[in-house]
């Protein structure tokens, strides 16, 4: 039998929400012959097998055998080890300040269940992450946005934003941002801006939510201390995971802020799933321990090629009417093509030619923004898929100029 619902059954935040562009794109990338330049999937070819066969072995035969009810705040040797590398982004802290979360994406939802109500402002960059616009929309924000260059978000135009959203009477809550290896424009946050936005939030008291996938896979230069390293306020909560670094299918993350913040955030987290697989966080603390740093060194020299490829492959093919980001980590890179080309309408035709992308208007609350952008991932395809990913997309191109 076919039920109708009438469209009034559903919240206010079931009718807001929508598809993730990503997801769907991910749906349509299965087709066979498809080289995708689209979702940002590591690589299998890093998930470190034998090992992980070894450590489920380890812990299934361990007395605390993975597969118990657990604690909420997270399994407390993860949370151990967590506090101690977080030192790498010049963040002191303790375990008590450490959340486990299922994926980031779940930090980001759970930050703002404690934080937002309706018409509370978010502020983003332009363009910005879009599971994070997703976790935010389904507890009816306003969004702001603030543009970005080549050092992150235009501190000076954060700054005129909110000394206009003051004189309207309105106040912002949060401030979101992607300060490594952005996704999607593979750019990172200079020190400098670092060291602005941490002032700018004290001012205008907003809550920054840090959020670090990819800061690990830095392939030269050194790494960036967190904009957390700089906050004697509590006022900004990090988000870490494991999802690059180690696989994705655990989901298993961190959220990393101070007191009442990341207190409420493990009530919050009681009423969703009362906490993350127990199973997948033992896998994580014993590997962490035991393979973690060897692991990265590999996994930075493989993905390090995979960035230099695509690199060459986009000064190789490209039209010179395109400009690309030159990312230092990470696993994407941002193209920017002529104005009158809407990457949207290409896509059947890259589609057609067996290239996907995601699409750059994805990534802006507002829809009229970036409709001549496109963000390609290197680190999925196999290196000969990227050069030819990469020709063939320069010839969908070069039809819509
Ligand atoms: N934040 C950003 C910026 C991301 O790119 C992603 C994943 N693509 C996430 C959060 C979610 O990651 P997780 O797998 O930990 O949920
Ligand atoms: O598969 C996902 O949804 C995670 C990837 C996110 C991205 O491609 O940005």
């Amino acid at each position: 039998m076919l039920i109708y619902m009438d469209d009034s059954i559903f919240s206010e935040t079931a009718k807001r929400v929508k598809a993730s562009e990503i997801r769907e794109i991910l749906k349509l990338t299965q087709k066979p012959g498809i080289i995708s330049l689209a979702g940002g999937l590591p690589n299998p070819q890093t998930f470190p097998l034998e090992e992980i066969k070894k450590i489920v072995n380890d812990v299934l035969n361990s007395n605390n055998n993975g597969l118990q009810y657990g604690l909420t705040e997270g399994d407390p040797e993860l949370r151990q080890y967590i506090a101690q590398m977080m030192c790498k982004y010049g963040i002191t802290c303790n375990p008590d300040d450490i959340l486990i979360t299922s994926g980031s994406q779940q930090g980001l939802d759970l930050i703002s269940k404690i934080l937002i109500n309706p018409g509370d402002i978010v502020l983003v960059e332009a363009p910005s992450y879009l599971g994070a616009l997703s976790a935010f929309r389904s507890y009816l924000c306003d969004f702001v946005d603030v543009p970005s260059d080549g050092e992150g978000i235009r501190t000076d135009l954060l700054i005129e934003t909110l000394e206009t959203l003051k004189e309207d009477g309105k106040k912002p809550k949060i401030l979101y941002l992607v300060p490594n290896f952005h996704n999607p424009t593979g750019i990172t946050t200079s020190e400098k801006r670092r060291k602005e936005i941490i002032k700018i939030a004290s001012d205008y008291d907003l809550v920054v939510i840090e959020d670090n996938p990819y800061g690990e896979l830095r392939y030269e230069g050194e790494h960036l201390k967190a904009i957390k390293s700089y906050d004697t306020e509590g006022r900004v909560i990090y988000l870490g995971t494991y999802s690059k670094i180690l696989a994705p299918g655990f989901r298993i993350a961190w959220a990393l802020g101070s007191g009442e913040l990341i207190k409420k955030m493990i009530i919050a987290k009681q009423a969703v799933d009362l906490h993350t697989n127990t199973f997948g966080q033992r896998i994580a603390a014993l590997y962490s321990q035991n393979y973690l740093d060897k692991h990265l060194v590999k996994i930075l020299n493989f993905y390090r090629i995979k960035r230099d490829v695509m690199l060459s492959s986009l000064d190789e093919y490209m039209p010179n009417e395109c400009k690309w980001t030159r990312p230092e980590g990470g696993m994407f890179n941002w193209i920017e093509l002529p104005e009158y080309v809407d990457t949207k309408e290409m896509f059947k035709d890259a589609i057609n030619s067996n290239v996907a992308y995601v699409i750059g208007s994805a990534f802006y609350i507002e829809e009229n923004l970036g409709r001549h952008t496109m963000r390609l991932n290197f680190s999925f395809p196999k290196d000969e898929e990227i050069n030819l990913g990469v020709k063939r997309l320069s010839e969908v191109i070069r039809r819509w100029l």
